[in-house]
């Protein structure tokens, strides 16, 4: 039918006036009567279409605009630290949530480069991919990446060095045998991600007594990568001080030092709340 349809539970109750008015303007329609059990549903469906529908508008306005578009779930994870370079760096951008429904039709129409999100397009349409390709860029961008060339290697090692951290924290995530997880948490929590902490700890000292960013006055890329690995991991996106940092004094106030950032800490105040 190409008609209007009505739905509603199978009594009168507040729907009575829907059809009510429906009669009186004659205007044909499907009175369709969903049992309780029907609209569980049928309402997760709706939602779904709600989500798709909020999608597509993003999508339309975003064509009408000529600036950055960052392409990514709705979710924190391995886009955010895309969206805090976007923030610090002052760069206006499109922050697109695909929702996980909408991501086949997307990934197969070959704009993302790499086949996978995070990736951005420019304002004059080229791709580029990677979250931290992409952070780099944009912190360049915004004058947040180092001038000397020997700093700039030093932001890449401490984000490598960063990065590094994930694999354990995935090996933890997917482990399935709850023994084996708790000591791979244990050997990651005790051992691995304090010794690691003391060298970041000592790579801050050596820049202003570590009372600055890990490159000097100057935020950079390499204080986004790390800031984000709490933040987003360990602290679920809050403003709380991850426990892991607590024996590092140093660390502690240059993860409160990144958060205090006010373009970044209205970010982190104003956006979306997700899980991940
Ligand atoms: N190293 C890449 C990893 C990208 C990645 O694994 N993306 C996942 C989401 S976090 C993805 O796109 N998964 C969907 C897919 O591969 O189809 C980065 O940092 O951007």
């Amino acid at each position: 039918m190409s008609g209007y349809k009505l739905f509603f539970f199978p009594g009168r109750a507040k729907g009575e006036k829907c059809r009510l008015a429906f009669a009186a303007s004659k205007i044909d329609y499907e009175d369709i009567r969903l049992a309780v059990e029907e609209w569980a549903k049928e309402k997760a469906f709706v939602l779904k279409l709600r989500i798709h529908s909020e999608y597509k508008i993003r999508l339309k306005h975003s064509a009408e605009m000529s600036g950055f578009k960052l392409f990514y779930f709705p979710s924190r994870a391995g886009g955010e630290k895309c969206r805090l370079a976007f923030a610090a760096a002052k760069i206006d951008y499109e922050d697109i949530r695909v929702p996980v429904e909408e991501w086949p039709k997307e990934k197969a129409s070959g704009r993302p480069p790499l086949g996978q999100m995070p990736f951005i397009v420019t304002p004059e349409g080229k791709t580029l991919a990677q979250s931290g390709t992409i952070m780099k860029y944009i912190c360049k961008k915004g004058g947040l990446c180092p001038a000397d060339s020997f700093d700039e290697a030093t932001a890449d090692m401490i984000s490598d060095g960063v990065n590094d951290l994930f694999q354990p924290l995935s090996d933890i995530y997917h482990e399935k045998d709850e023994t084996k997880k708790e000591e791979i948490k244990k050997e990651f929590y005790g051992t691995t991600l304090p010794a690691r902490l003391e060298k970041f700890e000592a790579l801050l000292k050596n820049r202003d007594e570590g009372k600055g960013f890990f490159l000097g006055e100057k935020l950079s890329y390499a204080d986004i990568t790390f800031f984000d690995f709490f933040n987003n991991f360990h602290s679920k996106g809050k403003e709380d001080v991850p426990g892991e940092l607590e024996k590092f004094p140093l660390l502690v106030e240059h993860y409160k030092r990144v958060l205090n950032v006010p373009e970044i800490n209205e970010w982190v105040k104003k956006r979306p709340v997700s899980e991940f």
